[in-house]
């Protein structure tokens, strides 16, 4: 689908997200799930433990899932090419307001059965970029629903930037928001798998388990602009915190 970016840009500075309905084509969803498993099967057991979150629970055969893939672009010249479409790129020039680069490429998938939380959360707690430039292309793999953990992201909560955030206990998502504002207009990003939502990392956002039998996959590509700097002590505590996690999670 050619993307309106004009009209995209709009709503995207007005709410902090932004639905574009069939941005991928069927052949681009069956290429990207051929090429996931793929990935799953071949590269994931090699992965460093800070490049892979496994689900804490086990399905009731004692199998894991996995919950989240980091940086798959510096593993697969396909999810480095594929993020760097031209049509992606050209829509993140418009959003992060400059020259786009792509950052991240990562999966959030919520596994039927045994999905975990994603606690209320600005990404810039995360990214730590200033001018906050920087937004998500969250692609659906499989249908997204309430009902399987879609995505909740409260409109407008973009304007108020820089929550304060803390340790939240959960393998994959290590910060969430001390508080959340009061009155949150939080809206759920039910997709068609193909869909996507693009939002600002500085929308508060999160969601719920997934106890249904449904999968729920995103592809999740996150673009800044060049000129987005670090705030070093933001940068600082985030990486304390994210590296006591991952001690902890290593006893
Ligand atoms: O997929 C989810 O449930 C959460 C995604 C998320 O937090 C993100 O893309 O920043």
């Amino acid at each position: 689908m050619a993307i309106d970016i004009d009209a995209a840009k709009r709503q995207y500075e007005s709410d902090g997200f932004v639905k574009l309905s069939g941005l991928l084509s069927s052949a681009d969803l069956d290429e990207l799930n051929e090429r996931l498993a793929a990935y799953e099967r071949d590269v994931a057991p090699t992965l460093p433990a800070v490049d892979i979150v496994w689900e804490k629970d086990a399905l009731p055969d004692g199998s894991r899932r996995i919950r989240n893939l980091w940086r798959l672009h510096e593993y697969s010249e396909f999810f480095d090419r594929f993020s760097q479409r031209r049509d992606f790129l050209e829509l993140a020039a418009a959003l992060v307001n400059g020259d786009p680069v792509r950052m991240g490429v990562e999966t959030f998938s919520k596994p039927a059965l045994v999905g975990s939380i994603v606690p209320h959360h600005q990404d810039n707690a995360y990214f730590t970029l200033v001018p906050p430039d920087c937004f998500s292309l969250w692609i659906a793999l499989d249908a997204s629903t309430v009902e399987n953990g879609c995505v909740w992201y409260a409109r407008g909560s973009h304007l108020t930037p820089g929550l304060p955030h803390e340790p939240s206990g959960v393998l994959g998502n290590s910060m969430q928001a001390s508080s959340v504002p009061g009155g949150l207009d939080e809206v759920p990003a039910e997709l068609s798998p193909g869909d996507a939502i693009a939002h600002h990392c500085e929308t508060i956002h999160r969601s719920e388990p997934n106890r249904s039998a449904k999968s729920r996959r995103g592809l999740v590509i996150v673009y800044k602009g060049a000129h987005c700097r670090h705030d070093v002590a933001a940068a600082a505590r985030y990486a304390a915190i994210r590296d006591a996690m991952l001690a902890s999670a290593a006893t």
